[in-house]
């Protein structure tokens, strides 16, 4: 529990880390830095207990990167695994360094992306699905039926970086000046205040809406 909550901070730190760089390329087959593999470093059994995400955060999510698990480094590959609350969201966030896979094990997940052309595609999937967000373009998740979903995103990076887009633009502590936004978005002083003050910080990224009252 405090390793996977752990990862929990770790992934969030993560996304607010816009200073890591993607896979390197390595000399050998795999690379750890300042000593020799062993066994254990080719496995990683933080997946076996997730706990389910708790009151007022909309999904529990464990990263499986170079930070958990060091040895993928430059191997250009990595995990999250979700469990997405009822009504839980993965808000609207862009990866600048992977293409992601999304497998839906068990539950319902609506899921959307934009393309640059601006075109929308949104698509609702069962368990068993997969669904495909292309590198760079900002997509989300949602749940919104009202058990538990759990599903696993694969990432064509092991540090595929995560740009969540209403931190990015509305969050107090980035402070993008207001009238950059009231001239982007049309709105007043006081309404680019408002949603600065509402927008989170960091955790929780996803956050039960409306427990359900506007799902299903
Ligand atoms: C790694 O193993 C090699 C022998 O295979 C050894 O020469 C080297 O000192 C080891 N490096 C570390 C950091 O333990
Ligand atoms: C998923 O959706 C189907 C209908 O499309 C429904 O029968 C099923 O109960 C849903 N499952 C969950 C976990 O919400
Ligand atoms: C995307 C999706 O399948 N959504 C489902 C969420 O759960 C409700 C109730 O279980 C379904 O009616 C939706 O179809």
């Amino acid at each position: 529990m405090a390793r996977v909550t752990a990862l929990f901070v770790t992934t969030l730190l993560l996304c607010l880390d816009s200073f890591v760089f993607g896979d390197p390329a390595i000399a050998g087959d795999f690379e750890l830095v300042g000593r020799n593999a062993t066994a254990a470093d080719f496995v990683f059994t933080g997946l076996r207990n997730v706990p389910s995400a708790g009151p007022g955060l909309g999904f529990t999510a464990v990263p499986v990167n170079f930070r958990s698990m060091p040895i993928l480094r430059g191997q250009g590959i990595s995990y999250t695994y979700y469990k997405y609350a009822p009504c839980g969201q993965n808000p609207p966030h862009l990866h600048p360094r992977a293409a992601e896979l999304l497998y839906v094990i068990k539950g319902n997940l609506t899921v959307g992306l934009v393309d640059s052309s601006e075109n929308l595609y949104v698509n609702d999937l069962k368990a068993g699905d997969v669904a495909v967000f292309p590198r760079g373009l900002v997509h989300w998740q949602q749940n919104l039926s009202k058990e538990e979903t759990i599903a696993i995103l694969a990432f064509t990076d092991s540090n595929p970086g995560v740009v969540a887009v209403n931190r990015a633009l509305f969050s107090s502590k980035v402070n993008v000046p207001d009238y950059v936004l009231q001239t982007a978005f049309g709105l007043s002083k006081g309404d680019v205040g408002k949603i600065k003050a509402s927008t989170p910080l960091g955790a929780p990224l996803g956050k039960c809406i409306n427990e359900c009252g506007g799902c299903y």
